[in-house]
C-alpha cells in the first residue's frame, strides 16, 4: 500500500517511523510520504486559509493550494481520505474496507475545514471518504491520520506475525474483547479465573463468550442491540 499524506504540520505525522508501522515500511509493505502543503503555496506568506463565505468565525482553508496538491498527488486509481468531525464514523470495517486499497491520499484540515469545492471536484475524478473518529473535535486531521493508517496498516497482509490476533480482538466479532490475564497467577492476593487455568478449551471458549457478553452490555448495550441474531448462539445469554 502507498499512502500519501497532505499537511500543513508534517512534523505531526513523525509517529509514523515508529514501531510496526515503521517496520511495514522498512519491509516494503507500506510507502508514506508527508507532503507540506505550503509547497502549493505561491504568495510570500504561503497563506492556506482566509474569512469564511456567509461569515462566522474561524479560518477555511482555500481551494487552490489543495487543488494543486492533489493534481500531483492523487491518481485516477487513488482513494482520497478527508479526516473531519463532519465525516462518517471510522470503524473496523472501514478499517478493512481501506486496507484493500493500494494508494490512501489523506487531506488534512485545519481550521474550520477545507472549502468544500476541493472534496467535490476530487469526488467527480474518483472514491472520497471524510471520516470521523467519533463525536469530540479535534484541533485538525493530523491525529485522525495516525489512527486511520494504525488501524488499518496492522491489517494489511504479512503486517502481524500472527493472523489470529486478528480474530479474538474487539469489534471482529461485534463484541468486545475479554479481560486478559498472564503470569503470575496470583498476583496480590488477585487469582486469575479458574477457568482459564483449567485447560479445558470448551469451558474456556464458553467463559470468554460470556465475558464478552457481559462486557459487551454493560460497556457497549449499543453494540449488543445491533449485532446479528444470527450471529447469536442459542447458549448466549445477552440480557
Ligand atoms: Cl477525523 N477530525 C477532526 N478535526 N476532529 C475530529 C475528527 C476528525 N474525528 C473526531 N473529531
Amino acid at each position: 500500500m502507498r499512502a500519501d499524506i497532505v499537511t500543513i504540520f508534517p512534523e505531526y505525522l513523525a509517529p509514523l517511523e515508529l514501531s510496526l508501522i515503521g517496520k511495514a515500511r522498512a519491509s516494503g509493505l507500506l510507502e508514506i510520504a508527508v507532503h507540506d502543503l505550503r509547497d502549493w503555496t505561491h504568495d510570500v506568506h504561503r497563506t492556506v486559509d482566509d474569512t469564511p463565505y456567509g461569515g462566522g468565525p474561524g479560518m477555511v482553508m482555500r481551494p487552490e493550494p489543495w487543488g494543486e496538491a492533489l493534481d500531483a498527488l492523487l491518481p485516477a486509481g487513488a482513494h482520497l481520505v478527508v479526516p473531519s468531525p463532519a465525516g462518517a464514523l471510522f470503524t473496523q470495517r472501514t478499517a478493512h474496507e481501506l486496507a484493500t486499497e493500494s494508494h490512501l491520499v489523506f487531506a488534512c484540515g485545519r481550521y474550520e475545514g477545507i472549502d468544500q469545492r476541493v472534496l467535490d471536484e476530487a469526488a467527480v475524478r474518483g472514491r472520497v471518504s471524510e471520516v470521523s473518529l467519533g463525536d469530540y473535535v479535534l484541533f485538525g486531521g493530523e491525529v485522525a491520520v495516525l489512527v486511520i493508517m494504525e488501524a488499518v496498516t496492522r491489517l494489511l497482509p504479512g503486517v502481524l506475525g500472527n493472523a489470529e490476533s486478528l480474530v479474538d480482538e474487539s469489534h471482529v466479532d461485534g463484541l468486545l474483547e475479554t479481560p486478559v490475564y498472564t503470569k503470575p497467577a496470583v498476583w496480590r492476593g488477585r487469582e486469575v479465573p479458574d477457568v482459564l487455568r483449567s485447560g479445558d478449551h470448551g469451558r474456556i471458549a464458553r467463559w470468554r463468550r460470556a465475558a464478552a457478553l457481559t462486557r459487551t452490555a454493560e460497556r457497549r448495550p449499543d453494540l449488543l442491540a445491533a449485532l446479528d441474531p444470527a450471529k447469536l448462539g442459542k447458549h448466549d445469554v445477552t440480557a
